[in-house]
């Protein structure tokens, strides 16, 4: 393990905007996949670079889009495990495949793409002058590479412990690119993936993470680089517990890919990203949303439409989201909830009653609170909550049970936050229910 970088600004942070852009985009076809699983054959996939050309790629609208959706970082694809780069690196891929790219020049959108261009120094310039802070996906495997041992997945050019110089060979051309993207760009955060082909000596790990200090002493990195990430990063699936590391991140996609492809319509609806999202924000973790551009830059409407939405929730419900931690344990309530720092305010999240009576109201329980609630409030409405404690025993120090009946007419369409100011810190009960405890 490096030294302990400080998490704070990660653990503040909430929300994080993923972008997967890549050749993959042209055809809409998998991210790299399409041919390591034999899909589509891994020429007709590299032909792609051919038409990738980022004609409408328009850096200040995608942070624009960033800040909109209230995401504190972004994350995007450097280079996927097809080892084409995004950025101009000066590195070299040797391949035995002649004629699909021009081998006498790094494999990057630079110099094999009619994008012709850079195109990660202008995204990072776009959102870094909006306050949003930058993170480096970056695949440790690179299935293009002649000295890497993964290509298709039934096969391997070669065993590393009977060649450790074409492995070194390999190696050098890999860390050579994370101290290009750690000296260009100073990430604050490096994403790193793939790490599951080999193991933590065979990357050097620890020269990687040094690599990536270099640049950044204070960087962070996820949990991709066996045991010297930062922080734990589940994928897709949502945790059913809190992960073991302090901060910890889901990744997602909207739709069921990371990449774009128009043959994908399974779009999650911003109810359902919204529910997840504060799902994720009670067990202290922060959502890394992932949005796949099309090969001209442009962002397909439906991603757009779900980052918009959740940025009108985080504008409305800031307080929230932004710096809180983890909620309550389970047991108290049955929801998500989070808590400022200070662990003075409580925040409950409340799932939207749809299609119901608009003269109702939702009753909210909680256990276990021994805090006198100062004042209780529907954020970004002006309307005071009562609170009413019920079966509190005069002589008893277990605290009674507490019921707010929120009103139906001033829920928000996806996600209601009930704001309880405590008294002090938060005190809980986790008894059994006797009578002394
Ligand atoms: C990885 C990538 O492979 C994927 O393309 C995407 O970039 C995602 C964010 O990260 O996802 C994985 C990781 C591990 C496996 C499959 C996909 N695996 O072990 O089969």
């Amino acid at each position: 393990m490096g030294q302990s970088p400080n998490t704070d600004w990660f653990a503040d942070a909430r929300l994080g905007i993923f972008i997967h852009w890549g050749i993959y985009a042209v055809d809409g076809t998998s991210e790299s996949w399409s041919f390591h699983n034999r899909e589509t054959t891994y020429a007709q996939y590299m032909s792609q670079l051919q038409r990738f050309d980022a004609a409408r790629f328009n850096p200040d609208a995608w942070a624009n889009l960033i800040a909109e959706s209230g995401a504190r970082y972004a994350v995007l694809t450097t280079q996927h495990h097809d080892g084409v780069a995004l950025w101009n690196t000066k590195q070299r891929t040797p391949s035995s495949q002649k004629g699909l790219w021009n081998t006498q020049k790094p494999l990057s959108t630079v110099h094999q793409s009619p994008a012709a261009r850079d195109l990660v120094t202008p995204f990072v310039q776009a959102i870094r002058s909006k306050g949003i802070r930058f993170g480096a996906y970056y695949s440790l495997l690179d299935w293009s590479h002649d000295d890497y041992p993964g290509f298709l997945k039934d096969g391997t050019r070669y065993k590393i412990a009977n060649d450790s110089l074409r492995w070194n060979r390999f190696l050098q051309f890999m860390h050579a690119q994370v101290e290009e993207l750690s000296m260009q760009f100073k990430p604050d955060l490096f994403w790193f993936d793939g790490d599951w082909e080999h193991s933590e000596n065979e990357w050097q790990a620890a020269k990687v993470r040094a690599l990536c200090e270099k640049g950044n002493p204070q960087v962070l990195l996820n949990g991709r680089l066996k045991t010297y990430g930062d922080y734990d990063t589940p994928e897709q699936n949502m945790p059913v517990t809190r992960p073991a590391s302090k901060v910890w991140e889901l990744c997602m996609t909207i739709n069921n890919n990371w990449g774009y492809r128009p043959s994908d319509t399974n779009w999650k609806t911003p109810d359902e990203v919204i529910r997840i999202y504060t799902e994720v924000l009670g067990m202290g973790g922060n959502l890394l949303l992932d949005i796949g551009p099309r090969a001209d830059g442009t962002i397909p409407a439906e991603g757009e439409q779900v980052l918009k939405a959740l940025g009108r929730w985080n504008r409305k419900h800031a307080e929230a989201v932004y710096g809180t931690r983890e909620g309550l344990p389970y047991g108290h309530y049955h929801g998500s909830s989070t808590l400022s720092k200070d662990s003075t305010a409580l925040y409950l999240f409340i799932p939207s009653v749809k299609g119901g009576n608009q003269e109702g109201q939702v009753q909210v329980m909680l256990k276990g609170i021994r805090n006198q609630v100062v004042k209780c409030e529907v954020l970004g409405t002006s309307e005071p909550i009562q609170v009413k404690t019920v079966g509190k025993i005069s002589w008893s120090t277990v605290p009674g049970t507490l019921f707010m009946a929120v009103p139906l007419a001033g829920m928000d369409e996806h996600m209601t936050v009930l704001k309880l100011q405590l008294d002090g810190p938060l005190r809980l009960y986790s008894g059994k229910g006797g009578f002394a405890d």
